[in-house]
């Protein structure tokens, strides 16, 4: 059933976990969908505009100054009207104009300004560097030569900003880290199609993935089916069970076929990854036995998944095959 991103996860939240988090290649092949439907579903990466939209927030899609890595304790914030904005998807840095700030994309060549002092208010002196370089190649050179580019934490220091800038354009020490997982899950794995996250008209916040696994940031709002996962305790399961049947269990046939039985009934509780077998194969079947007990062995298909499995605690509904794209997304230091 289609519904919003933010529906989708209070669904998840209620019947599974939470909206799936990506992990890695691996858990992204997981992700299965009904061979009819081709077209966008819900995962659990968003940016929420609550966290960075005029705001100077803790959560880890939130401004941060470079010098501390985190927001300033002053909360202290001067954007120009209707910025910031994450236009075109890649807008993770800041600069000011006018005494004003404006979130830009980071591989622009802007002259900058440089403090050297204590990131607490009123212990800085700033520098204004002429020469136009991205805001990493920004960072590094204030880095080396001064404490970090300029951190502004109230009225006075961006003031003082706005007087040594003037009518330039300059970074300041401000970026972010946009997207996040509903579960707060940390990972950098990304499957991100072509040009995206672009953020068309400055209204997509929530990701879906295609057909073919690849990323797209969407409008909230927009109704989709959506990727649930589910968080599993513990490794091997044995269950002991009673069996009821008019059927004839001696059949040796009967007995192989419980476990995809079982299995099957599992993917309809959303678990997947699971493998079911006999701890002890009934050889032979059990002979006249209404109501056989033999033990029954739950356990994922190798190794390598089990790992995965202790890493993400989620199980996934479906399988699939698909193709594999990636996007390197640019990471602060
Ligand atoms: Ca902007
Ligand atoms: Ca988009």
């Amino acid at each position: 059933m289609p519904k919003t991103w933010g529906d989708a996860q209070q669904y998840c939240r209620e019947h599974y976990t939470d909206l799936v988090t990506v992990w890695s290649e691996e858990v992204m092949l997981q992700l299965t969908r009904p061979s009819t439907f081709t077209g966008n579903a819900w995962i659990g990466l968003f940016d929420d505009p609550a966290s960075w939209k005029g705001v100077m927030g803790n959560d880890s899609n939130s401004w941060r100054w470079s010098a501390t890595g985190n927001t300033s304790t002053s909360q202290y914030q001067n954007w120009a009207a209707a910025e910031p904005t994450y236009t075109t998807g890649s807008e993770e840095c800041v600069r000011m104009s006018a005494g004003r700030w404006v979130d830009f994309s980071c591989a622009t060549a802007h002259s900058f300004v440089c403090f050297t002092g204590l990131p607490e208010p009123g212990f800085k002196n700033y520098t204004f560097v002429l020469t136009k370089m991205s805001w990493d190649d920004a960072q590094s050179y204030c880095r080396e030569l001064h404490t970090d580019l300029a951190m502004i934490e109230d009225e006075t220091e961006n003031a003082a900003m706005a007087s040594i800038v003037g009518l330039s354009i300059a970074w300041i020490g401000l970026y972010r880290e946009p997207w996040r997982w509903s579960d707060g899950s940390d990972t950098n794995f990304t499957n991100w199609m072509p040009d995206q996250p672009n953020n068309l008209q400055t209204i997509q916040h929530c990701v879906t993935e295609a057909d073919d696994h690849g990323w797209n940031d969407l409008d909230c709002s927009m109704m989709y089916p959506f990727h649930c996962h589910r968080a599993v305790d513990g490794k091997i399961q044995i269950m002991s069970m009673k069996l009821q049947s008019e059927a004839d269990l001696s059949q040796p046939d009967l007995w192989s076929q419980l476990p995809e039985k079982i299995k099957e009934e599992l993917l309809r509780m959303g678990i997947s990854d699971l493998k079911v077998r006999w701890k002890n194969p009934p050889k032979g079947g059990a002979k006249g036995a209404s109501g056989a007990e033999a033990p029954l062995k739950i356990r994922r298909k190798n190794e390598r998944e089990e790992e995965e499995r202790e890493k993400n605690k989620t199980s996934y509904r479906q399988d699939r095959e698909g193709k594999v794209r990636k996007k390197e997304r640019k990471k602060e230091e």
